[in-house]
């Protein structure tokens, strides 16, 4: 086994372990609550190109180390999308709540986006992964965003890959003002939800309240 796949083999095991806690969080949000704030999953180890990339911008030898892992801290990263911009919040909530790992770092590009217009909310978290040779910690980049949020930053990526960061002016603002429109349909979104609660609080009292009269007029159905 080549150095990089022993160095990158915990950070494999703390991605598929993670994909399997985070679905889990999602299936039991659906199974207690009407409206779960997890839609979709997805992990991934960065690539050995990714990484080259990220220690020369950085000034780190390519190598595996120490430092490397401190200062690429999203070598193992995870990404959890929302449908609602308040799902958010629940999610961090969540995370910073459980025992199987640690949150060093969190930041919040939704309240404030980065010039690129990106937005998400990023925590780092230490994952201890156990091993044959005992226990290693590995940092984890957890993304949390919206749907529109990920549809914005999936198309920039690639565009990034195309102008490889040197946008040209006019595409540069054309996306700033895509993820703006991006932010405003989250916010319509979300107004949206708050008519569907509101429904769905009159249907479940309206049902329960039909219920009780079909109860009285001996009427009811099996419970
Ligand atoms: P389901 O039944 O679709 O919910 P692996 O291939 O084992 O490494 P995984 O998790 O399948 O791991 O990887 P991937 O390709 O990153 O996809 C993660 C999950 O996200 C998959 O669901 C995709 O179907 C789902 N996904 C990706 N894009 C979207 C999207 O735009 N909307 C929605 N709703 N889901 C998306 P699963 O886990 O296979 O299960
Ligand atoms: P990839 O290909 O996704 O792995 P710093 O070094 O502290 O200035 P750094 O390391 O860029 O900051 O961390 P930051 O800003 O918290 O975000 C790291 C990751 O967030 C990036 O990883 C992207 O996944 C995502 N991200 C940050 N800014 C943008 C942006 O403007 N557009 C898009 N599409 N994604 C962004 P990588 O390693 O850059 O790339």
């Amino acid at each position: 086994m080549g150095q990089w796949e022993r160095f990158l083999e915990p950070y494999k095991q703390a991605v598929d372990e993670l994909k399997i806690k985070l679905k889990g969080m999602r299936a039991q949000f659906a199974t207690e609550i009407e409206h779960a704030p997890i839609e979709f999953v997805t992990g991934r180890v960065k690539p050995l190109a990714s990484i080259y990339d990220k220690a020369l911008e950085k000034g780190i030898p390519f190598e595996p180390s120490e430092r490397l892992a401190t200062e690429i801290p999203d070598i193992a990263g995870m990404r959890i999308m929302c449908q609602f911009v308040d799902d958010i919040g629940a999610v961090v909530e969540c995370i910073r709540r459980r025992k199987d790992m640690t949150v060093t770092e969190e930041r919040d590009y939704i309240s404030k986006n980065k010039p690129s217009g990106y937005r998400s909310y990023h925590m780092i978290v230490e994952y201890p992964v156990q091993t044959i040779h005992g226990e290693i910690v590995i940092p984890v980049e957890i993304q949390i965003r919206t749907l529109a949020m990920n549809f914005w930053a999936t198309i920039e990526h690639s565009l990034n890959y195309k102008y490889k960061g040197d946008f040209p002016e006019e595409i540069k603002v054309r996306l700033q003002s895509a993820a703006e429109a991006a932010f405003s349909l989250d916010e319509e979104m979300s107004k949206i939800r708050d008519e569907i609660q509101e429904a769905q609080r009159y249907f479940s009292t309206y049902k329960g309240d039909s219920r009780d009269n079909l109860g009285k007029s001996g009427k009811g159905g099996s419970e």
